[in-house]
């Protein structure tokens, strides 16, 4: 948990969505999953609400196992941050955050959790806006 500004830290733990949510006591909507897929081959990071599931079928993904999350964020599941991998990776960023003023992330724990604004969170992910279950 290192280089997230104002990261905070739950002893009860962070490692899902709805961990995060009831340690903040904030709306799982806020919650930012950063979930590693595969497309063409190459990884790709959606980072979705928690209240949201990615409709992996209309995107074209399929899920990265739990080595492939590993070697791509340089993080293990549960603590995967939404930006500050190793290399610059493919991301998209579900819609549905831009609706908080707020929302929290994993700090690269899983018990460590950050705020900012989701203008940022596209900002800093060099993430592209999308619905992640279109037509649903
Ligand atoms: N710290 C929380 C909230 S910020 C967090 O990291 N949530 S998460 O959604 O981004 O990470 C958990 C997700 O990892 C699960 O929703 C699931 O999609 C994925 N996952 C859990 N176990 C595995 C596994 N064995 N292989 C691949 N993905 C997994």
């Amino acid at each position: 948990m290192t280089g997230f500004p104002g990261a905070r830290e739950f002893p009860q733990g962070t490692r899902t969505a709805q961990d995060a949510a009831a340690a903040i006591g904030c709306a799982v909507g806020q919650i930012v999953k950063s979930l590693v897929f595969v497309r063409d081959g190459r990884p790709v990071l959606v980072l979705c609400s928690g209240a949201n599931q990615v409709d992996e079928a209309a995107l074209g993904l399929s899920k990265a196992d739990a080595a492939l999350v590993r070697e791509t964020t340089g993080f293990a599941i549960g603590g995967v941050p939404p930006y500050g991998h190793p290399a610059p990776l493919e991301t998209l960023v579900d819609e549905d955050l831009l609706a908080y003023d707020e929302v929290w992330a994993a700090a690269g724990t899983p018990r460590s959790v950050f705020p900012l604004a989701p203008a940022e969170l596209v900002e800093r992910s060099g993430g592209t806006v999308v619905a992640v279950s279109p037509g649903r």
